[in-house]
């Protein structure tokens, strides 16, 4: 069998995806997600300026060697934009590998650990009161996990919380827009958010929340400890992680879990962070850390030290990143949970899947390959629109924070 054609497909409809369509000379098709959130078109440059030509020909069956050839081959490694495009081709040939078995993608990475996947749920609000209710729906419908996140007394526009009434969606604007930021109003803020969610949702249900970058180290580990008395299964991106070794300062003083990784491309961002457990759940994905190749490596190192898969599933990852990822969740034996923000109806129309959410579990479809496929013509109706992610300011004297 060979590789006859690698086309990338950008589309936008309701928010931008790239996706990878690789074809053979027997028929057999695969895709890949490679939606790199605010850098879109890069990714998809490098697919058919760079990659896309030295495809045609290979036997698609050689996923490995594809994926070193790609990833030693290209000289300057690793990297977001990088590891998505090797991610988009690995992904693809993976639902090609399991179409041609004629099995499920989970199948051949190991067989089911699990019946289903649970996921968790994005709660939030304008405040406390509007957050702590939009927890209770979730409960309701039957989530197990929530994340809650809230609007901060003081601060115009915070991460996570929607400012339109319609699903949170970060990126926008033909130019970044500029949220602005006080850790020491959010620090003030949080446990109180937690102190009412927790009081309204009683014991059982998991709760998470998502401090994305902003924190240094000390206030990380301040902010952990304040939130110890209401038992989060998680706080995540609690501190810029470029720095591992930062995250020893917050483990000195608190015991509530810690969860980074949505921003790693590689083994390499995560290595000491795992090896001395300075983190309990690993956030890498199948689309943004080299494809399932390269994350069964990381979740491998991971398991070795008792850090469990808690991977990324924001609506800027695409159904293609999410059917994967099911499959991915389904075989993984130190799997912790699955982030699962759902896209819109347009959305998924454009992507035909076979999984299915119920009641705070997501169960993967039994279809050959991963189940995800992408209607051409319907994504041609919804050409590409410039977006970017925001960028933060500190409120007091404008100087660029992390967003
Ligand atoms: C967030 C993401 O879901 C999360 O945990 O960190 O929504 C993140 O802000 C976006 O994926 C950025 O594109
Ligand atoms: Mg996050």
């Amino acid at each position: 069998m060979k590789i006859t054609a690698a086309r990338v497909i950008v589309c936008c409809p309701g928010r931008n995806f790239v996706t990878l369509k690789i074809e053979t000379d027997e028929g057999v098709t695969g895709v890949g997600d490679a939606t790199l959130n605010g850098r879109e078109l890069a990714v998809a440059s490098y697919l058919q300026d760079h990659v896309a030509p030295c495809l045609i020909g290979r036997d698609p069956q050689q996923l490995e060697d594809i994926w070193h050839y790609l990833y030693k081959g290209a000289y300057w490694r690793r990297g977001p934009v990088t590891m998505t495009a090797i991610a988009a081709v690995d992904t693809a040939l993976w639902d090609i590998k399991a179409k041609i078995a004629g099995q499920p993608l989970y199948q051949l990475l190991g067989g089911r650990s699990r019946s289903a996947v649970m996921v968790y749920g994005h709660a939030t609000g304008a405040d406390i009161a509007q957050t702590v209710d939009e927890v209770l729906r979730h409960q309701e419908e039957g989530y197990r996990a929530i994340r809650a996140q809230s609007g901060v007394p003081g601060l115009d526009k915070v991460y996570g919380v929607s400012t339109t009434g319609r699903m949170y969606e970060p990126a926008d604007g033909s130019v970044p827009a500029e949220h602005d930021w006080d850790s020491a109003k959010y620090l003030r803020h949080t446990p109180e958010l937690f102190e009412a969610v927790r009081l309204a949702v009683g014991e059982e249900t998991h709760l998470l929340h998502d401090v994305h970058h902003r924190l240094t180290p000390l206030e990380a580990a301040q902010l952990g400890k304040s939130l110890e008395p209401y038992r989060l299964f998680w706080i995540e991106d609690p501190t810029e992680a470029e720095n591992q070794q930062a995250f020893a300062l917050i483990r000195q003083h608190t015991t509530t879990p810690i969860a980074v990784g949505e921003v790693f491309n590689s083994i390499w961002d995560c290595k000491q962070l795992i090896e001395s457990q300075l983190i309990d759940y690993i956030r890498t994905t199948v689309t943004h850390a080299g494809g399932i190749t390269h994350l069964r490596r990381i979740a491998d190192l991971a398991a070795l030290y008792q850090v469990r898969t808690g991977s990324h599933g924001a609506t800027d990852l695409s159904p293609i990143c999410m059917g994967a990822a099911l499959h991915f969740d389904t075989w993984v034996p130190n799997f912790g949970i699955q982030e699962y923000m759902p896209h819109s109806e347009l959305m998924l129309s454009v992507f035909p899947h076979d999984w299915r959410y119920e009641r705070g579990m997501l169960y993967c479809g039994e279809s050959p390959g991963h189940g995800v496929d992408i209607d051409e013509k319907l994504a041609a109706r919804y050409p590409y629109q410039r977006a970017y992610l925001p960028v933060n300011r500190l409120q007091r004297d404008g100087s660029l924070h992390s967003w």
